[in-house]
């Protein structure tokens, strides 16, 4: 076998071998093995380079031709401009490609020790990158308070048994009309029988009434619904979403009723859920003084303040309506964040000024001042004050500074805000800038039953004093419902020009379901068991079947002056975790839910009292 001549990279010949050239066989062996050594060397060099050619050839992709150049490379018609315009690309490439050869070459001039230094530097940024976005997936394990009092709330008495299992059947019927033509949805057009949503959820569809309902389906024993709300939230329920949100109302409903159902029947989806969604919820604090904006936008967290609102102003009722669900988020999470958030706002409302002792309904979030000074303890501000009572009850009434932030707000509205009326009606006015408008809305109800669970632990000798001041809210409450046709109470009523406890505009005779009336009555018949409570509850439910049932649901009302009512066609998603919940309540045992045990929020999910000795919270001086 003749060897080829072989022309080497350099141009020298590499000399032919014929066979019985040498006389040496043992030399001519040895050439044999040199020269397939030889041989094997050139091949390799050969594959390296072609390697090599493969890898540091221009990668087309990233040097974006315009689509004219493809087309007239492609077609071979070149013209003076194209070969310009070509050639100078090339350049391009030629630069880019001899920046990234430079790079690579000081890169490789490094000492391996620097090299390795730099990698994990870049390693720790990265992964420091992603744990700042990443949220929890398998949250820290913490002991389950001891839950007390889910069970059935059985009675006893038959009638009473029997009103319940009414109320059991309205919520039976309010869900599967969602079930069947709003599923999915925020809420349900009972009329139009379809899906409906209100700027509060931006154009999110997240399923309000699933998560607002779910504990109220849970207590009433409705376990089929439940799992079937489950699976929902399981498979669908995502925060991902571009839709500017209330943070108030995700907070209550959302936050609220998933740690309800987490707590109640111990699914971690839910937890991990609320604790998702409360990552969302966090840039809307990021304000010149931590006062969060009213809305945010889920995903991108830009946030922005309502624009009705006075002077750019957040919204007292709002902002200070995070309290309860956050120190869960906390315990439950051992991040600190969120309660460090809710003391931030707490902590900047107690170095202010409060004219006349009152807190204004208006913040500005940039500025920190008080906007119009408007008081209310119905809409704009309601929920605050009941948050300050139910931060003290839910920290097992060791939040001393929440009591008595509590205590002074009560008595400057009582010294400023609540009248007798000509007819004897205790009400809750409104205070426009030092003026008392006489006049009561619907949401300012729920101030009988604050005042009853706010009675035991209030200073001197004044639990007495307050039970009454519940049980006079009430009555007022009361009647403003039995003063309209419906037996439903109007959205506002006032105490004036001999008018008492009624609606005077035409925009204030409307009832949506609301449950602020019905949860006074709660509340009082659990600190007092006076029958009238039961049989007011009682009223008011018939009243709603009667008035609000359709065929698709419940709807509210627009007039409940007009014995012939016009519907607004919306079964509001806290018709199912308020208004029946509460109803299904009053006709319950005191040892369902028992107050000792488990705190209300204000869209009336309940979270259990957190019995953790001095205030030991991640994030407050002492350690939990
Ligand atoms: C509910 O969403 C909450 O109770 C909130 O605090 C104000 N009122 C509505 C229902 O009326």
């Amino acid at each position: 076998m003749t060897t080829p001549a072989l022309l080497p990279l350099s141009g020298r010949r590499i000399p032919t071998l014929s066979p019985g050239a040498s006389s040496f066989p043992h030399h001519r062996a040895t050439l044999r093995l040199s020269e397939k050594f030889i041989l094997l060397l050139i091949l390799s060099a050969f594959i390296t380079l072609c390697f090599g050619a493969f890898f540091f050839l221009p990668d087309s992709s990233k040097h974006k031709l315009s689509s004219q150049a493809h087309a007239r490379l492609s077609t071979g018609h070149v013209s003076p401009d194209s070969m310009e315009e070509e050639e100078s690309l090339r350049d391009k490439i030629r630069a880019d490609h001899e920046r990234a050869l430079q790079e690579a070459k000081q890169k490789l001039r490094k000492s391996k020790k620097a090299l390795l230094h730099e990698i994990q530097t870049e390693k720790a940024r990265v992964a420091q990158e992603l744990k700042k976005k990443d949220v929890p997936r398998s949250l820290p394990p913490v002991p389950m308070p001891k839950l007390v009092g889910v069970n059935d709330g059985d009675p006893g008495e038959p009638d009473v048994k029997e009103k319940r299992d009414k109320i059991r059947e309205m919520m039976k019927h309010a869900w599967d009309s969602y079930r069947q033509y709003g599923w999915g949805h925020n809420e349900l057009k009972p009329i139009a029988k379809k899906g409906h949503s209100t700027n509060i959820f931006g154009n999110s569809q997240m399923g309000a009434t699933i998560v607002d309902a779910l504990d109220t389906l849970y207590i009433m024993g409705l376990h089929d619904e439940f799992k079937d709300g489950q699976e929902w939230i399981e498979q669908n329920l995502d925060f991902s979403v571009n839709a500017e949100v209330s943070v108030f109302e995700v907070n209550i409903r959302f936050i609220g009723g998933l740690l309800a159902a987490y707590y109640l029947s111990g699914q971690e989806v839910f937890k991990a859920k609320a604790v998702q969604l409360a990552e969302k919820l966090l840039p809307a604090f990021n304000t010149p003084t931590g006062i969060p904006w009213a809305m945010v936008n889920l995903k991108s967290g830009v946030g922005r303040n309502w624009g009705w609102a006075s002077a750019g102003s957040s919204i007292l009722a709002e902002f200070g309506t995070l309290h309860m669900e956050f120190v869960h988020l906390t315990y439950l999470t051992g991040n600190p964040a969120y309660y460090q958030k809710v003391m931030h706002i707490r902590k900047l409302l107690a170095k202010m000024d409060r004219p006349n002792g009152l807190y204004p309904n208006y913040l500005n979030p940039r500025t920190g001042r008080w906007g119009q000074h408007h008081t209310s303890v119905g809409g704009l501000g309601d929920s605050f004050y009941e948050y300050l009572l139910k931060a003290w009850l839910m920290s097992d009434r060791t939040d001393a500074e929440a009591r008595k932030t509590y205590d002074d707000a009560i008595e400057a509205i009582e010294r400023h805000l609540i009248r007798k009326s000509n007819g004897g009606l205790t009400f809750i006015g409104e205070w426009k800038n030092g003026h008392l408008e006489r006049k009561m809305g619907h949401l300012t109800c729920f101030a009988g039953g604050m005042f009853a669970l706010g009675a035991d632990g209030s200073p001197g000798d004044k639990a007495g004093h307050y039970l009454q001041l519940g049980a006079e809210i009430a009555h007022t409450c009361h009647e403003s419902y039995d003063r309209t046709v419906l037996k439903l109470g109007p959205e506002a009523f006032k105490f004036d020009s001999g008018l008492e406890a009624v609606a005077v505009r035409q925009n204030e005779k409307y009832y949506i379901l609301r449950p602020e009336v019905i949860e006074t009555y709660w509340y009082m018949w659990r600190f007092t068991h006076d029958p009238k409570y039961r049989q007011w509850g009682w009223e008011a439910a018939q009243a709603i079947d009667k008035y609000c049932r359709v065929g698709g649901g419940f709807s509210g009302v627009k007039d409940v002056y007009s014995s012939n009512p016009t519907y607004d066609d919306v079964q509001q998603s806290f018709f199912l975790a308020e208004t029946l919940k509460y109803l299904y309540l009053l006709f319950s045992s005191d040892e369902l839910l028992p107050l000792e045990s488990w705190v209300f929020n204000t869209e009336a999910h309940p979270l259990p009292v957190l019995r953790l000795a001095n205030a030991t919270m991640p994030g407050s001086q002492a350690k939990r």
